[in-house]
């Protein structure tokens, strides 16, 4: 018997093949692609890279800006069964050491200005194998993918083939490589695009960065897998966004994205007159945010829950009632139960930990075979580390972190990580890293920091000092300090006080 071919890109040929003149995206500066296009120069880039001797299962590793080049660098790697191992642009040199280190990646692509230190970083072997691409289109890799040839067949993949390796920083400090299969990328696409009705008379407005699960597999998928077209906008800014809204029929962010757009004056229902439907991930909406939007626009913002482990669990139904601070059902295909902590699952409405089967789970965290068996129960399902419960309807909520998680503008950040970096320096006895409310971002990361003494040590020298080691995102916005951490009777800190005493500093 013939098995399956999961392979994502055979998946979204359908669709290359039956709109291959209609617009496929078009750039905030005017410039239109059709599907046919982008199809030709993936093919370019898939042949130039496996014309460098990179075979099925290799990782290529890719920081660059968002793009129509950077899309096909992501196709390229479906079609040929390299491994995307995409990059947030802010990772400063020490971070990009881990994760080049890690992956053993056999190819990357960098921006120009980052190519020395990247090559120094990726040492003799690999340098020969580091390509420069910019936001334009500009860097030595197109010169080279331009001479490629533009027809490629997709490679034939099997259930557990790797797609695709994010990372995650830890609860330990140490970032994980998640796996995730072409079998995750395209059961869970194919279970959104059903969900939230996608059709090729869709245009999407697509202001994610595509370095994450949401802006990459959510959004890229259901464009691809249903026919429909996108405005790709380099980044979220808000007057852009704005501008776009009228030609779109679907809006993705994060909680943030709907923030800043009610925060202009210009939200209303003329100018959202033609969207079916906003989505929103990656962090909580406040429900005063899902009410001030119906009200200015009489959209119910759409809210789903997901992780980078799992892409997509929940979601609030397309037709049906939406219900602020829920995530709705589980999708189609995929379990979600809550136990207490010795795995009993608990009744209906009771709070726990929130547990998820389903073709959409990752197969386990790369070269981290210990921390995979923890992290799935005997029968198979993946502890998300989330605390949540299931109303009577079968629509869950999220309450609660059982990791210690500060989730700012739809990122995460672990405070271990930056409280191992901080008690490094010189000055600093140690410190706890905590997330507090905050207008913009939803929580924004804060240091409360124990000096040698007093007076030793600065705000602003802590802040720049983590500058040259973090990713901006991570970097704390304030730094306390205080003469000891308030710790329980077992000596563990007490972060909850800490939240409490701080919950208004930023806001
Ligand atoms: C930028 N900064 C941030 C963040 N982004 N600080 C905290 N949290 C952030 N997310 C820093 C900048 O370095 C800068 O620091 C200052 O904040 C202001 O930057 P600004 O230019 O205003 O920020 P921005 O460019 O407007 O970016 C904010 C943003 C962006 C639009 C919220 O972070 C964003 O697009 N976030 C979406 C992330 C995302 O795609 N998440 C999905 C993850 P300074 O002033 O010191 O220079 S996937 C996921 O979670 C799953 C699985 C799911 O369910 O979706």
């Amino acid at each position: 018997m013939p098995t399956e071919d999961y392979n994502l890109y055979t998946h979204f040929q359908r669709q290359f093949l039956a709109h291959a003149d209609e617009e496929l995206l078009c750039t905030g500066d005017g410039q239109s692609y059709s599907y046919s296009d982008i199809e030709r120069k993936s093919a370019q880039v898939a042949n130039f890279l496996s014309e460098l001797g990179t075979s099925p299962g290799d990782r290529i590793t890719v920081q660059v800006e968002k793009s129509p080049w950077s899309l096909c660098v992501y196709l390229a790697c479906l079609r040929a069964g390299f491994v995307f191992h995409p990059l947030n642009m802010a990772y400063t040199e020490s971070e990009l050491q881990y994760f080049l280190d890690n992956a053993e990646p056999s190819v990357i692509i960098c921006d120009p200005k980052h190519k020395e230190t990247i090559k120094n970083i990726a040492g003799l072997s690999l340098a020969q194998k580091v390509f420069t691409l910019d936001g334009t289109g500009g860097g030595d890799f197109i010169e080279y993918v331009n001479t490629a040839a533009d027809a490629f067949t997709a490679v034939k993949r099997g259930m557990n083939d790797l797609a695709a390796l994010l990372y995650s920083s830890g609860t330990t400090g140490v970032p994980k490589g998640i796996m995730l299969t072409h079998k995750n990328l395209l059961r869970n696409t194919e279970a959104l695009v059903e969900a939230w009705g996608f059709s090729s008379n869709d245009r999407l407005l697509h202001a994610l960065p595509i370095f994450h699960v949401h802006g990459l597999f959510v959004a890229i998928g259901c464009v691809l897998l249903s026919g429909a077209s996108m405005r790709w906008l380099n980044n979220y800014n808000a007057e852009e966004v704005l501008r776009f809204l009228p030609e779109s029929t679907v809006m993705m962010g994060v909680p943030t994205y709907y923030t800043r757009l009610l925060a202009t004056n210009k939200i209303d229902t003329e100018i959202t007159r033609n969207v079916r439907v906003f989505i929103s991930g990656s962090a909580p909406l406040l429900e005063e945010t899902f009410l001030e939007f119906e009200k200015r626009t009489g959209h119910r913002i759409l809210e789903r829950y997901g992780m980078t482990e799992t892409n997509m669990n929940t979601s609030n139904p397309l037709d049906g009632m939406r219900k602020p601070g829920t995530v709705g059902p589980p999708l189609p295909g995929i379990e979600v139960r809550i136990t207490d902590d010795e795995g009993t699952v608990v009744p209906t409405g009771t709070i726990g930990n929130l547990q998820v089967k389903g073709p959409n789970v990752f197969i386990g965290y790369w070269k981290m075979a210990d921390k995979t068996t923890d992290d799935f129960t005997a029968d198979g399902f993946f502890n998300t580390g989330d605390k949540g419960l299931i109303d009577d309807d079968g629509y869950v909520s999220i309450v609660g972190r059982a990791k210690d998680v500060v989730i700012t503008g739809g990122l995460n950040v672990y405070p271990k990580e930056i409280e191992l970096f901080i008690d490094d320096l010189p000055d600093v006895i140690e410190s706890a890293v905590i997330g507090v409310p905050e207008n913009d971002l939803g929580e924004g990361v804060v240091a409360i920091t124990v000096p040698k003494s007093m007076g030793s040590s600065s705000e602003k020298s802590i802040i720049i000092a983590c500058k040259q080691h973090l990713a901006n995102f991570k970097i704390p916005k304030r730094v306390i300090f205080v003469d000891e951490l308030p710790r329980n009777t077992m000596g563990k800190v007490q972060k909850n006080k800490l939240r409490n005493t701080y919950q208004n500093l930023l806001k």
